[in-house]
């Protein structure tokens, strides 16, 4: 029997078969999760619908989550569907593309505002918004970058709705946890992923941390979804309010190693 048999998930973020979420919905299906996606707008929907039906959705609705009227209704469906919700993902970022690359003096206060919401206050919403529908054991995970950390050329603005997104994770968890709610959140290294695109110098930050992780190699939504599966599943019971790496250990590493090796 799988881990998570009888379970009930929400996928946000899902874009293409490249998606972080994707990956992610992968292995919790494999364990048995049944799973409601979303997606935003009508060209991603022909991407999200063939995805969604081939894991056997029966939910697969909109929700662009700076609509407190589409997270409303997207959770009455919910309501109907499931009435339940044991894992809520949400794998959705977004910014304006000039303000991901040069300097970031150049991010202007709608910007800001912007990332900070779509990134960031998201989580809170949909955390509000699915209500007591969040059963004692269920667990909530996000997706965040080390660029809330340390500076990440170009991650700008990013980075600061990164921080926020963190430190809302450990301020719902405290809110969540005397219901047996749990909320982490997955930092994943650089992937090749639509919204990695639009980040400038993605593709040498992508290959140079290659070169310097400690497991020298990149990371892949396989990599993700399967420690996506144990922050989901009952086997991390106790863990809440944690930033998990899946970084193949590049944090850990203060200089490129190729520096040292010469
Ligand atoms: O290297 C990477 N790709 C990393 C991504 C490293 C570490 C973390 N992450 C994070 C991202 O910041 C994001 O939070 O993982 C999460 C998932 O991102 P992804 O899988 O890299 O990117 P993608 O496949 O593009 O999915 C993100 C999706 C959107 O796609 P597009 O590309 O169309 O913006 O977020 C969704 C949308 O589906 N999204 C929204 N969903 C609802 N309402 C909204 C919105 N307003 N805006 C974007």
């Amino acid at each position: 029997m799988g881990l998570l048999e009888g379970k009930k998930g929400l996928i946000l973020g899902v874009a293409n078969d490249h998606s972080i979420a994707w990956g992610i919905a992968q292995a919790l299906h494999r364990e048995g999760a049944d799973l409601g996606f979303t997606y935003v707008g009508e060209a991603l929907e022909r991407r999200v619908r063939p995805l969604a039906t081939s894991l056997e959705a029966k939910l697969i609705e909109p929700c662009d989550v700076s609509s407190d009227a589409q997270i409303e209704t997207l959770m009455q469906r919910v309501r109907e569907v499931y009435g339940r919700i044991d894992m809520l993902v949400h794998a959705i970022a977004f910014a304006n593309r000039d303000e991901l690359s040069g300097s970031f003096l150049k991010t202007t206060r709608e910007g800001f505002r912007t990332a900070l919401e779509i990134s960031a206050y998201s989580l809170i919403a949909l955390v509000k918004a699915a209500g007591d529908m969040l059963v004692p054991g269920a667990s909530v995970l996000t997706l965040t970058y080390h660029g809330s950390q340390q500076v990440t050329p170009n991650y700008n603005v990013m980075g600061v709705a990164k921080a926020a997104l963190e430190a809302s994770v450990r301020y719902l968890a405290v809110d969540l946890g005397p219901r047996g709610v749990r909320v982490n959140a997955i930092s994943a290294g650089p992937i090749r992923t639509l919204a990695a695109s639009g980040i400038g110098g993605f593709r040498s930050l992508y290959r140079q941390f290659a070169d310097i992780a400690p497991l020298r190699r990149n990371v892949t939504i396989e990599d993700v979804g399967n420690a996506a599966l144990w922050l989901c599943s009952d086997l991390s019971s106790a863990v809440t309010s944690e930033i998990v790496y899946v970084d193949a250990g590049f944090r850990t590493v203060g200089v490129g190693l190729g520096d040292a090796e010469g």
